[in-house]
């Protein structure tokens, strides 16, 4: 491909609207447009690694036995009614109507369509196994797009559904899915984690997320040094350290004015105690009533953990008004001694000693408070979020903290959609069963921005060889100048006859303007045709990943970037 015939627009200047590293680099080199917010035309040299990252995955997954189907985006409201989610998601689910003023939506996800579909045309037990996938936009209309391609309302994704007899069969497919997906993320050469999720509200129970590593990703993951234990921090469990252990007496309660003191670092100073020996009190409305979560002072309340815990979808903080309400006093002054509400105390409670909290007093703390003594909680429970540094919950190894994007997830459906669309095969004995299913998704846009997030420098993306939208970019430094064109067209059809995808750089810019372009883009590896190197018949030659060039001769030029790329091509597979 010649650079002169490329539509790449790269910019100079960074969008203002674009906050992470992803957005700004897609932007400036010339990948992504907005149509509009959360919306992205992909041009050239992006959708190249679109169809790279989609092919790896179609190959895996046809290689686990899924059958590719491509369904339809426009999706009738009847079989989301039918499922009960047409109401479920509100404004997040793009909805439209026919000339008839029929209800549509613009497809969200496809478990009603999918499921519908198999039900159709699946009606003994013969059938099954069964796994269909698609590779095809979707449409969820986010509050807040933002990130450029890793939050968009528009995007793509690669979306798998299995369906099987019973529960041995979907274990089956599901841990096959969890084989095919590490080989996809390998072959993709991104580094990531497969981690224990959440299954949220769409129930279920099982679920991993394919976590891409990235200092500036959303999901924080915590996995263990020394077994392979990971999860998300929405679900990790937390382990009470043996280490603080309070051998200590009960001393006497008490009561102390604290005039203007409502932090917990307020309360350390105050007091002068350690953070170990403060308790802190939130106050939330669980379907209307108050209830109270207690937790050491610095520690994290894990919502999602909480939710479980109480076993409701909704769960909001309360007001500071409710709470004087209930209460008797505001936040910064709350404690469990005396409360009227429902109190759940993280297991870390249960051996604290002779701690300090709220009074239920403005302007008052307990000190020497003792669970047992002096408050009963409703009950005890792993409400905490875990940190850095933390017990592993399975072993004796310590757990790491990083941030990743979350790029694929799997999860065990069981009958949820079967059982609500009354979707049945007849089994060996001519009875009707629900399917029991399983749905596979991996964000194939977000992928490609997921990579960029992971793999840059100060000059631009680092695309990986497997989905690098070209292989090589063959930069001659003055392209008036005969010799330097003639060598540099040599090998680019070289390469080109080598199945190597070359780009020539025939711009008449200046060279240096050329190199950043080469870099901001992220091609793998550059050749540079110059004047003095020719001149002993040689060429520079630079990967992208490293700092300093070699110098090749002419005609080893095939041979050395074969050399470099194809080993690299099939990702860190082994
Ligand atoms: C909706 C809307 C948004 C949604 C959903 C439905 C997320 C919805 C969860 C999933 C689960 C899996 C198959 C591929 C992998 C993920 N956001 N989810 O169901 F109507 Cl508006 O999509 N689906």
């Amino acid at each position: 491909m010649l650079f002169s015939q490329l539509f790449c627009p790269t910019l100079r200047e960074v969008p203002a609207e674009a906050e992470v590293l992803s957005h700004q680099l897609l932007l400036r080199a010339g990948f992504i447009r907005k149509a509009s917010a959360g919306i992205y035309s992909y041009l050239p040299l992006a959708y190249r690694v679109i169809k790279k990252i989609e092919n790896i995955v179609r190959e895996e997954m046809d290689r686990a036995g899924g059958q590719e189907v491509l369904m339809p985006i426009v999706q009738p409201a009847e079989i989301w009614q039918k499922s009960g989610r047409w109401v479920v998601y509100g404004d997040e689910m793009f909805r439209l109507q026919d000339r008839h003023h029929r209800d549509f939506a613009l497809g969200p996800t496809h478990e009603e369509m999918i499921t519908t579909l198999v039900d159709a045309d699946v009606h003994t037990y013969r059938d099954l196994p069964l796994l269909l996938y698609q590779i095809q936009n979707k449409y969820r209309d986010e509050i807040r797009p933002r990130f450029g391609l890793l939050r968009g309302r528009e995007f793509i994704m690669k979306d798998a559904y299995s369906f099987d007899m019973d529960n041995e069969g979907l274990d089956k497919v599901y841990w096959r899915m969890y084989e095919t997906y590490s080989r996809i993320f390998n072959r993709l050469s991104l580094e990531y984690r497969v981690v224990e999720a959440d299954s949220g509200a769409i129930g279920g129970n099982e679920t991993h997320e394919f976590t891409v590593l990235a200092d500036t990703g959303e999901s924080e993951i915590v996995y263990c040094d020394a077994c392979d234990y990971a999860a998300n921090v929405e679900k990790a469990q937390c382990k009470v350290s043996a280490e603080i252990n309070y051998n200590e007496e009960m001393l006497p309660l008490d009561t102390i004015p604290t005039p203007g003191q409502k932090t917990i670092n307020d309360l350390v100073s105050f007091l002068n105690i350690p953070v170990e020996k403060t308790v802190k009190t939130l106050v939330y409305v669980q379907d209307g009533e108050l209830v109270a979560a207690i937790l050491r002072g610095d520690r994290e309340l894990n919502e999602i953990k909480f939710k479980h815990v109480l076993g409701c979808n909704e769960l909001r903080m309360a007001g500071e008004e409710e709470v004087r309400q209930a209460c008797g006093a505001g936040f910064g002054s709350l404690g469990p001694v005396g409360l009227k509400l429902k109190v759940y105390a993280d297991q870390e409670i249960v051996t604290a000693k002779n701690f300090s909290c709220g009074a239920n007093k403005d302007d008052y703390h307990y000190i020497n408070v003792n669970m047992g003594r002096d408050f009963e909680p409703h009950a005890v429970a792993d409400i905490r979020s875990a940190v850095e540094g933390d017990n592993c919950p399975l072993c004796e190894g310590r757990l790491s903290l990083v941030r990743g994007i979350e790029a694929g997830q799997i999860f065990k459906l069981g009958t949820k959609y079967s059982a609500s669309l009354e979707a049945t095969y007849k089994d060996q004995d001519g009875k009707d069963k629900v399917f029991v299913m399983g749905c596979y998704g991996i964000g194939i846009s977000r992928t490609m921005a997921a990579a960029v997030e992971q793999k840059h420098d100060e000059n631009g993306i680092i695309w990986p060889v497997p989905i690098a939208p070209y292989h090589v970019v063959v930069v001659p430094v003055n392209i008036k100048n005969e010799e330097q064109m003639t060598a540099g067209l040599k090998i680019y059809r070289e390469l080109q006859t080598e199945g190597i995808e070359v780009l020539f750089d025939d711009r008449d810019e200046r060279a240096g303007v050329k190199f950043k372009d080469a870099d901001l883009i992220g091609i793998p590896v550059r050749i540079t045709i110059g004047p003095k190197s020719l001149q002993e018949n040689k060429v520079e030659m630079k990967k992208r990943w490293e700092k300093d060039n070699e110098l090749v001769e002419l005609d080893g030029v095939s041979a050395r970037v074969k050399e470099i790329i194809l080993p690299l091509l099939h990702g860190t597979i082994e």
